[in-house]
């Protein structure tokens, strides 16, 4: 008779090279000790420790698959899914702040940006000392980016921009910003802009009261004419590929993140009904309890192994956007659904901080939202199969 690791029933830890493990045991190290005992004033005070870019930047966590040339870690896509699972598994929060860095701010600029570009801003951003942010959401246009309002107009020294990004994640600390605006000079096609901070008629204000994601700070981005130079036009993207091609790299770390939130939610779950008694007994000893932890343990080992297979593909270069949309949906879900019944497991205890579980399932719903909601991603997945497209 085989073994049976209950943790890892199928044995992806067997599954990852040497210099994978390495990584993930980095990014774990740091998550548990420094992230981990930050989090629970940092959710009630609704902040972010600005230091945590640069910490993170100490540890190459930032534009993970960046080439080393450029100031990034050089590593593959399983490895960046990794640390996403790592960071995620303390707070989706953190992890949002590092895949906006890495995989929507870095991943562009060294993708359609120029040389000029990549050489200006990666290592910056790649250790921290700089922070960006991604604007696509408007207030009116956000499952459909292509309704955007934001444009972009020639003028003699740049372009100037004008419109209103909504749901900005770092914006209110960012130092640059790269936005998305319909340019009249291109026939209206959506083109990326690297908007620096201090450049007039560019502002981040904060968005409060969030009741979910709280150690994440939001804001909106407002362009009220502000002119940025002619080379700060990513010359390399243009219409809504581009930004796509960025979001496939931060939905795939997200499929991987939420599922070190729900492990987190689902070891919780599991200790803590082995530690209480009610009717004479641990809670763990009823049958109903210990489905809730197989439902929980059966979700996370086919997930975690199917974003496995995901990163191995993402490095051959034969990932489709469309199983993108399917492991980030999925993952989003299951864990959403896992975090919420970790929550009622732990009775009346769920609902205070101290015990974390409430604290993720409402991050995950922000995290079943952003990047696609789980609808949306339905639909992509219905129109890749039946060749229909249901959205309108
Ligand atoms: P559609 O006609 O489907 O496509 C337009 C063009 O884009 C191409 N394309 C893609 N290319 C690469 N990767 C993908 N995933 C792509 N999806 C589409 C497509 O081939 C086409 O190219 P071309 O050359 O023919 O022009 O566009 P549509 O307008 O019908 O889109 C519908 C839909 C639903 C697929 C899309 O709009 C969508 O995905 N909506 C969701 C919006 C979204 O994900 N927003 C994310 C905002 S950023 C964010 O949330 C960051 S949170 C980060 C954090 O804090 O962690
Ligand atoms: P809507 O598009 O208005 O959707 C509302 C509801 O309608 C959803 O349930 C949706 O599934 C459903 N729906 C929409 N269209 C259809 C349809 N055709 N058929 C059936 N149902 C449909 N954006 C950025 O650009 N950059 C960021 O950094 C960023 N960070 C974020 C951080 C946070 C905390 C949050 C909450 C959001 C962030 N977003 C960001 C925005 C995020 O991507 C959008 O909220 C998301 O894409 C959904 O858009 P919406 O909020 O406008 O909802």
């Amino acid at each position: 008779r085989a073994a049976f690791d209950w943790t890892d029933p199928f044995d992806l830890e067997g599954e990852l090279t040497e210099d994978e493990r390495l990584v993930r045991d980095t990014a774990r190290d740091y998550a548990q000790d420094k992230l981990m005992p930050r989090i629970l004033t940092a959710y009630r005070e609704e902040r972010f420790d600005r230091e945590i870019m640069t910490e993170m930047g100490e540890l190459g966590l930032l534009g993970a698959t960046i080439p080393e040339n450029y100031g990034g870690a050089g590593l593959g896509y399983v490895a960046y899914g990794l640390v996403a699972r790592e960071v995620e598994r303390v707070d989706s929060g953190y992890r949002s702040a590092m895949s906006v860095q890495s995989s929507l701010v870095m991943y562009p600029i060294h993708a359609y940006g120029s040389e000029e570009q990549r050489k200006k801003y990666l290592p910056k951003l790649a250790t921290g000392e700089w922070i960006g942010c991604f604007g696509l959401t408007e207030p009116d246009a956000g499952s459909d980016p292509g309704g955007m309002k934001t444009r972009a107009e020639k003028v003699s020294d740049g372009y100037r921009l004008t419109g209103s990004k909504m749901w900005i994640t770092n914006s209110p600390m960012a130092d640059v910003a790269v936005v998305w605006a319909k340019s009249a000079a291109h026939d209206n096609e959506i083109r990326g802009f690297i908007v620096e901070r201090g450049t007039q008629g560019f502002s981040t204000p904060k968005i409060e009261g969030k009741l979910s994601l709280r150690a994440s700070i939001t804001g909106e981005v407002v362009l009220d004419g502000a002119v940025v130079p002619e080379e700060n036009l990513l010359p390399e993207a243009s219409g809504l590929k581009g930004p796509f091609g960025c979001l496939n790299r931060a939905r795939y770390g997200i499929a991987w993140g939420a599922l070190g939130a729900a492990e987190f939610c689902w070891h919780r779950a599991r200790q803590y009904t082995l530690d209480r008694h009610q009717f004479g007994r641990p809670l763990a000893a009823t049958q109903l309890v210990q489905k809730k932890l197989a439902d929980m343990q059966t979700e996370i080992s086919l997930g975690l192994h199917t974003c496995l297979r995901a990163g191995r593909l993402f490095d051959e270069g034969r990932l489709a956007p469309e199983a993108i949309s399917l492991i980030k949906r999925n993952s989003c879900g299951k864990a959403l659904d896992i975090a919420r019944t970790a929550r009622d497991m732990h009775g009346g205890n769920g609902i205070a901080d101290e015990f974390h579980v409430l604290r993720v399932a409402a991050n995950l719903e922000t995290v079943n939202t952003y990047e696609g909601t789980h609808d949306v991603h339905a639909l992509i997945l219905g129109r890749a199969q039946t060749g229909i497209q249901a959205f309108f």
